[in-house]
């Protein structure tokens, strides 16, 4: 059975419409499928449904090892949870760290990943882009004495990333667009060491329409990410594209916007608010806590303060304290 080497995929010929496409022409010769070739000479993206599930229950019955990816607008009680459910030894990996700016000091991050998220395991640091840090995993291996281990976290997290900058020759495909890797690819990275590529998990309720490409783009940049700071007067609120409204309904509020810099931000009035059909919760906010909103990052007050928030599933938002606390 032949697989595409870009994310997994049995080769097939039999349906264009189906993951693992190949013109008939192509197959014995290609080892990559059509739509991991457009990817990487287009960029055409293109979101496909993941055809395997149960990540979670043949990593802990057949690993021996997993490293977790998080990036830092990626932590929340979600993400969490699922890293918790691992029951195989694990290291956690944040990832992208040319993304967030440098006050944002890695040991202060461990100290609030131990404190709020309760994280007893080994914490990495790791930027594939900028090669940072990359050569911690083997030696983490070479101390656990693991020949193979998985690479886990969910969908955009930069698993693909990481290993094609572990590795001689890039050879896996990787996106902005969530579910790029399909199956499960082992890649040796030393000698008598090898890690196993995973398609990731899923929020349970993504924010995006799997359409909606533009969004999708505008929420996973490349580039460094600038914090954007506001100070709201009473009744003055932001919409973030058409995904959430937060309305301040304190005499004043300051925040800080950890998010995509490609992502719309505006200002709404009491006049002008929209997103009006989406559920609403009014949350009162300490000073220095966060707002968490899952799959688009974080937002952090810098004053109590009272808030109203309209997303489309309410369960997408929690509150934490912030780690510019500790
Ligand atoms: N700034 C920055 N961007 C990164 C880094 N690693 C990955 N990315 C970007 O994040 C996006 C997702 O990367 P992938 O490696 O495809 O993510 P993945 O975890 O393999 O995603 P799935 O295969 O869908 O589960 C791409 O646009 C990458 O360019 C990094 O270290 N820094
Ligand atoms: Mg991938």
């Amino acid at each position: 059975m032949n697989r595409c080497m870009g994310c997994g995929a049995v080769l097939q010929s039999e349906d264009e419409a189906k993951i693992g496409y190949i013109p008939k022409e192509k197959k014995g010769e290609a080892k990559l499928c059509l739509r991991c070739f457009r990817i990487l000479h287009y960029n055409d993206l293109k979101m496909v449904h993941l055809p395997i599930e149960n990540i979670m229950e043949t990593v802990n019955r057949k690993g021996k090892y997993a490293f977790f990816l998080m990036d830092l607008l990626n932590i929340n009680e979600e993400v969490v949870s699922t890293y918790k459910k691992i029951t195989i030894p694990k290291t956690l990996i944040v990832s992208k760290m040319d993304y967030i700016p440098k006050y944002m000091k890695k040991e202060k991050i461990k100290t609030w990943l131990r404190e709020e998220y309760g994280i007893q395991e080994e914490i990495l640091f790791a930027s594939a882009v900028k090669n940072r840090n990359l050569s911690s995993i083997e030696k983490t291996m070479e101390q656990e004495n693991v020949k193979s281990a998985y690479l886990l976290g969910y969908t955009n997290s930069g698993k693909s990333t990481l290993l094609n900058h572990l590795q001689e020759k890039s050879s896996i495909t990787t996106s902005p667009v969530p579910n790029t890797t399909l199956n499960y690819i082992k890649i040796p990275i030393a000698e008598g060491k090898e890690l196993i590529d995973s398609p990731g998990f899923q929020y349970q309720h993504p924010l995006y329409k799997e359409d909606n490409l533009l969004l999708i783009k505008k929420m996973h940049p490349k580039s460094f990410l600038k914090p954007l700071t506001y100070q709201l007067k009473k009744n003055i609120g932001l919409k973030i594209e058409d995904v959430v409204q937060i309305v301040n309904e304190s005499p004043k509020c300051n925040m800080t916007l950890y998010i995509s810099n490609l992502l719309d931000v505006e200002k709404v009035y009491p006049d002008n608010q929209k997103l009006k059909e989406y559920p609403k919760r009014t949350i009162e906010m300490k000073k220095n806590q966060d707002l968490v909103i899952l799959g688009l990052g974080f937002i952090n007050v810098k004053s109590d303060c009272v808030l109203t928030v309209s997303i489309e599933n309410l369960e997408n938002i929690e509150i934490r304290n912030s780690f510019f606390e500790r």
